[in-house]
């Protein structure tokens, strides 16, 4: 049996709705996964998680090997036990958070060895150790490690960050060994066709449970953005789950969709949501702005959300103001189920064959869903 079934198709654009089968159960795709960085979506609580729609999260190996580190994790019974969620979990890989957020001490073909932005000790990560790391963590789904490059890039890097992200495909696929455990290829190449083309190509023949199209969102712009994915996904086998790594704003999640991306993940609802910004179909909210002092209205009328069924915007900005420790998660409530609502409705709307005509609107009157 498959672990990734397409259930209906737009057949005017390369949407599909989709259903990937976990150790701990189904995903509706296409699917957003929660951020829950260090083991936790910051400020909620798994029910909290829950209650917001999402079906999946993201962990990050990064983070959780620097603390409590896998030993532990494993220890006490895995990554599932340990946040006290027992739906799926994807880990990533610590291949983009090396680049982001470390300071990189060396990077070659064997791997990379950076200082850590917790106490600053060199700590070393490559295709085997990730993998093992991963495996020993417990999540369904698994990345292989990769190089993300910046944007933008010389020819020269893109070239080698692809050369290595392939080469390391092989080991992390060689490495991997927990049964039940999804282990997902990532292409890389920068907003390069011609270098995407070929890393597509060359991770697809290794062959992997799913593929991630990475290195992009690093500040290339939804034109190039929307263009590499339209370009990458069609390459990618149409039996396999297609996910875009650290995407993105609504429009662009729409815009991915249409090329036939399934899943998603992206910080941006959980962190825009600690400073006191909201995502509403209206339009964004700042809550720290003074207009909202008097205001009765919830954060969006019609969110079916607990913050915006209990609380006004004057007590939500109000909290803001007083750095109340409910401000920020009352708005990570509100934008998670925000993205939530989105992904039901683009679910929804490819059932219906409808998918394609509404995403033409729904990225027109932008500002709602840019
Ligand atoms: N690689 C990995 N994780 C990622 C990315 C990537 O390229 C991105 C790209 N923005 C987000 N998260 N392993
Ligand atoms: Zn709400």
């Amino acid at each position: 049996m498959s672990h990734f079934e397409v259930i209906a198709s737009d057949p005017h654009c390369g949407a599909r709705r989709g259903v990937l089968t976990t150790a701990h159960g189904p995903v509706q795709t296409p699917a957003f996964m929660p951020v829950g960085t260090a083991g936790t979506v910051k400020g909620l609580t798994p029910d909290q998680i829950e209650a917001t729609g999402a079906g999946i999260v993201l962990a990050n190996t990064y983070h959780l090997m620097l603390r409590p580190g896998a030993e532990v994790v494993e220890r006490v019974g895995g990554l599932h036990r340990f946040m006290a969620w027992d739906r799926p979990i994807l880990t990533d890989s610590g291949g983009y958070q090396v680049f982001s957020l470390s300071a990189l001490t060396r990077i070659d073909d064997e791997g990379v060895e950076f200082a850590s932005h917790v106490d600053g000790a060199k700590v070393h990560l490559n295709a085997e150790i990730a993998t093992n790391i991963q495996n020993r963590l417990g999540a369904d789904v698994i990345m292989c490690f990769d190089e993300c490059t910046p944007f933008p890039a010389e020819p020269e890097r893109l070239e080698k960050a692809v050369a290595r992200t392939i080469a390391w495909a092989r080991r992390c696929r060689q490495a991997h060994r927990r049964d039940g455990q999804l282990l997902f290829g990532i292409v890389q190449g920068g907003i390069d066709l011609a270098l995407r083309s070929h890393c597509a190509e060359e991770i697809v023949r290794i062959g992997f449970d799913g593929y991630a199209i990475g290195g992009l969102s690093v500040g290339e712009g939804h034109e190039h953005m929307v263009r590499t994915v339209e370009h990458t996904a069609a390459l990618l086998p149409a039996d396999r789950p297609r996910y875009l790594m650290g995407v993105g704003m609504p429009a662009d999640i729409v815009a991915a969709v249409r090329a036939g991306v399934d899943m998603f993940d992206c910080v941006l609802p959980t962190r825009n949501g600690r400073n006191a910004f909201a995502f509403t179909r209206q339009g964004p909210l700042r809550l720290r702005n003074s207009v909202h002092i008097d205001s009765t209205e919830p954060i969006e009328d019609g969110c079916d959300c607990y913050a915006c069924r209990n609380f006004t915007r004057g007590a939500i900005r109000h909290f803001f103001n007083c750095s109340e420790m409910l401000g920020p998660i009352l708005l990570t409530v509100h934008n998670l189920r925000f993205y939530q609502r989105l992904m039901a409705e683009i679910r929804l709307q490819i059932e219906q064959g409808g998918f394609d005509c509404w995403a033409a609107t729904a990225l027109a009157r932008d500002d709602s869903v840019r």
